[in-house]
């Protein structure tokens, strides 16, 4: 059954982001599939182009258009560029304009505070009427009513739609009646907006498709290409020191190289799992490797703002593989856009190691699968200049790491050629580390400070607890200060629970009236 209001042509974009380490989809691709009622869009594999199907669909002509996602938790200027165009050509796709979006998000993900404004950015790139003609599409596999209730987020994210929503039960593809009543909602907010669709922006149009492998991108590819050829003879003995930001898949990429799960990797309820400099070796393709996996920086603080104690860890990395590392792999992932702030703190930090350390510098792009069916080298020529520089920094160096694909052992032996390959250039010689200062015994002085005021602390600890249990408050009210960038938030959330990264307000205020 089809509403009065029932329109003849339906021409719907999906929109949605990914989490904040881009690992779980929104499930756009197959809420497309389902209101085509059939495999129209590539699932399993993370959509990178925007892409248009069609089909008949109880009575209506239906046009959807795939798109890539964002990070939830991130705005457009931090997306990188080649994901920011393809969204915004999912509109050139959808002619003359779309009547509907479909927001689609999963109804468990944790849509936190610090992901709205990162939201109203991307969808206002599209037009700033958007929010009209905006459907909240609920991924689930039962409808949660009661848990979208409760979350003052994702109640604000409805409202911004005028309180239009719809659960798409995604393990249910032959339930017809959800995509029906889906149609029909879309209809009833075309007839609220006076049976018109979205006029997209002159401005923004970016033309048909991105062009894919221009010839600069080609000629990057042979040029690397080539490197790896140049290797006549392997060596046997080859030491790595990672570096890179929070989150990177530092130690991922270490455990890939080793082929075995040495470094940890993603402890639960802590923003960031190394801490402290790790070193392990394996034997692998007759080769003996040494790897040091490293703390990583806040992705675009600026050095200043690091701990001491991360940035002597850091020093502290390449004295660990004596007398030098061989190569230095800087850990990009490549959901990262490089602008100017993020490019700075990586030159700052990768200075703290010495200036002539970028002859024995590559570049590891981390979390392959973001790539989809694009290359490398297209995305590289679709970013900024800051990129470019980076790489041209360490000679053209580059490689790509999909940490979550085990099997593919040509990833690893690849990125030995091509360390192989820089290690000829550098006449086999290592890094040899700067020892104007030793990074080793300025950590032992560290920890010796450290332990004291651990003392200190413990014993004020102490005397809190013994005053708590005399005095047994009913309720306890704390205030957290500090100067700027200090995680008071954090340290907020760790009091009140310690689980979730960023919980969302409602949790902490149900933890407050407690
Ligand atoms: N999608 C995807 N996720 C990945 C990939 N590699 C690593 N991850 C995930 O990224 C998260 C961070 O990985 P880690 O290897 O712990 O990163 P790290 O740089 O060592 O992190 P810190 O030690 O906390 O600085 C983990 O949840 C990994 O499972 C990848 O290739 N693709
Ligand atoms: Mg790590």
């Amino acid at each position: 059954m089809t509403s009065d209001k029932s329109l003849s042509k339906i021409r719907i974009i999906l929109v949605g982001g990914r989490d904040v380490f881009g690992r779980e989809a929104s499930g756009k691709s197959t809420t497309g599939n389902i209101i085509l009622g059939r495999n129209a869009f590539e699932v399993g594999r993370r959509t990178t182009r925007s892409v248009k199907a069609e089909g008949e669909v109880h009575g209506r002509h239906v046009t959807v258009v795939d798109t890539p996602g964002w990070v939830w938790c991130c705005s457009v200027e931090n997306t990188p560029n080649f994901d920011r165009l393809e969204i915004m050509r999912s509109t050139t796709l959808c002619q003359p304009g779309p009547h509907a979006f479909l927001l689609v998000i999963p109804v468990n993900s944790n849509f936190p505070h610090i992901c709205r404004a990162p939201l109203e950015s991307q969808l206002e790139l599209l037009s700033d009427k958007i929010w009209k003609h905006i459907i909240v599409l609920f991924s689930c596999v039962a409808p949660l009513k009661k848990k979208i209730k409760e979350s003052q987020d994702m109640m604000w994210l409805v409202g911004k739609c005028q309180n239009r929503y719809h659960f798409l039960n995604i393990k249910s593809c032959a339930d017809c009646s959800q995509v029906v009543t889906l149609l029909e909602k879309m209809e009833e907010m075309v007839a609220q907006n006076n049976g018109h669709y979205l006029q997209i922006d002159k401005g923004i149009s970016v033309g048909d498709k991105q062009d894919t492998g221009s010839a600069k991108a080609n000629r990057r590819k042979r040029v690397l290409q080539a490197c790896i050829r140049d290797v006549k003879q392997h060596k046997t003995d080859i030491r790595i020191v990672l570096i890179g930001a929070v989150q990177g898949a530092k130690s991922s990429a270490g455990n890939l190289i080793l082929g075995k799960k040495v470094f940890a990797v993603n402890r639960p309820k802590t923003l960031r799992t190394t801490v402290c400099c790790a070193i392990n070796q394996a034997k692998v393709h007759n080769r003996r490797l040494t790897v040091v996996d490293t703390p990583g920086w806040y992705y675009n603080y600026p050095v200043e703002k690091t701990p001491e104690m991360d940035k002597l860890e850091i020093r502290r990395s390449v004295h660990l593989c004596a007398p030098g590392p061989h190569v230095i792999l800087l850990i990009i992932p490549i959901l990262t856009c490089l602008e100017m702030t993020v490019h700075t703190a990586v030159e700052k930090h990768m200075g703290l190691l010495g200036e002539k350390v970028w002859n024995h510098t590559i570049v590891l792009f981390t979390m392959g699968d973001w790539l989809g069916d694009t290359t490398i080298e297209e995305r590289i020529e679709k970013e900024d200049k800051h990129l470019e520089l980076l790489i041209e920094k360490c000679g053209n160096r580059y490689h790509v790491f999909n940490c979550k694909n085990h099997t593919d052992h040509t990833q690893v032996t690849e990125l030995l050629e091509k360390i192989e390959e820089m290690m000829m250039e550098n006449n086999n010689s290592h890094y040899v580390p700067e020892m104007e200062s030793n990074p080793c015994l300025e950590i032992d002085l560290m920890l010796k400070t450290t332990k004291t005021n651990m003392t200190k602390m413990n014993r004020q600890t102490q005397i809190i607890q013994e005053l708590l249990r005399e005095i047994k408050l009913a309720e306890l009210r704390i205030v957290l200060l500090g100067v700027e960038d200090t995680w008071k938030f954090m340290a907020g959330n760790i009091i009140l629970r310690g689980e979730s990264l960023f919980p969302p307000k409602e949790v902490l205020h149900s933890f407050l009236k407690k």
